[in-house]
């Protein structure tokens, strides 16, 4: 209770902020993307994570306002950035129930001129269960702005496949929990490589969480992710740290 009445001030206040985590090629090794995930300075309780506050969000309501602003705040710092690099940002379910999104996306492009295909909206399998509203039309119109979409977590839902060719989406991002210390998981492993294989068959890119190791890594490669993010390439950073981060990164 008290925490959502701070939540509708830190947005004013500035106490939110985006982190950004590189997302590699794991045939060449560069880097393709950044990840935006918020934090939230608060001014008593210190660094609080999205875990904690979103949902209080999402209850409130205030996830359209934080949502917008994310999207604007990650367009514009990745219109700095070298122009191969794209930015992916998180839509929770609870964003999709009000108009405001579609809005949000076409101001957070075209305020920071980003190119469309640039920026990446990472959504989960909880957005096809919730049946508010037309999701399907809404996907589309996002789809249709030229903007790409990513189903996060992917492997921990409960969703058919069949909405893997109902929407259009072109990314599967492959929940950690398969992932990290899963070398030598046989069920684990199954998964991954059945994940890949669906996804190489509908022309749909792969990318690897929660690579934690050398071997993490080294695995997930070896199964045919195409991309790959998590600790072992680099943490989350605040955009300031980007410039040198890419000129160090080889
Ligand atoms: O960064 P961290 O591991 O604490 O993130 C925890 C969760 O919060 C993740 O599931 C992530 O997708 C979510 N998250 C992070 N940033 C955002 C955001 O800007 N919007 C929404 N809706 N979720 C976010
Ligand atoms: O749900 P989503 O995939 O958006 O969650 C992303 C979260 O995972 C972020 O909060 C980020 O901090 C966290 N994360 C990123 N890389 C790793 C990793 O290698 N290991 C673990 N355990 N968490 C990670
Ligand atoms: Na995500
Ligand atoms: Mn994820």
């Amino acid at each position: 209770r008290r925490l959502q009445e701070d939540l509708r001030t830190a947005l004013d206040d500035g106490e939110l902020r985006l982190v950004y985590q590189p997302i590699v090629d794991l045939d060449h090794g560069g880097v393709i993307a950044f990840e935006a995930l918020m934090r939230w300075q608060h001014p008593e309780r210190g660094l609080l994570s999205p875990g904690l506050f979103i949902p209080i969000a999402e209850e409130s309501g205030l996830i359209d306002a934080i949502g917008g602003w994310a999207l604007r705040q990650a367009c514009r710092d990745a219109a700095d950035w070298p122009r191969h690099l794209g930015v992916a940002v998180n839509l929770s379910p609870a964003q999709f129930g009000q108009a405001g999104v579609l809005a949000h996306v076409t101001h957070a492009l075209a305020e920071s001129h980003l190119a469309p295909h640039r920026l990446e909206l990472e959504i989960t399998e909880a957005l096809f269960m919730a049946r508010h509203g037309n999701n399907e039309r809404f996907l589309n119109d996002l789809h249709a702005l030229g903007v790409r979409l990513a189903l996060d977590d992917f492997g921990t839902g409960f969703s058919s496949l069949g909405y893997l060719t109902r929407f259009p989406i072109q990314k599967l991002k492959i929940d950690r929990s398969f992932v990290h210390g899963r070398a030598d998981d046989d069920g684990r492993r199954a998964v991954v490589e059945a994940i890949v294989g669906i996804a190489h068959s509908l022309g749909l890119v792969t990318t690897a969480e929660g690579i934690e190791t050398a071997e993490d890594l080294a695995w997930v490669t070896a199964l045919g992710c195409s991309q790959g993010q998590g600790y072992h390439v680099a943490e989350p950073m605040p955009a300031a740290a980007i410039p040198a981060f890419l000129a160090d990164f080889q």
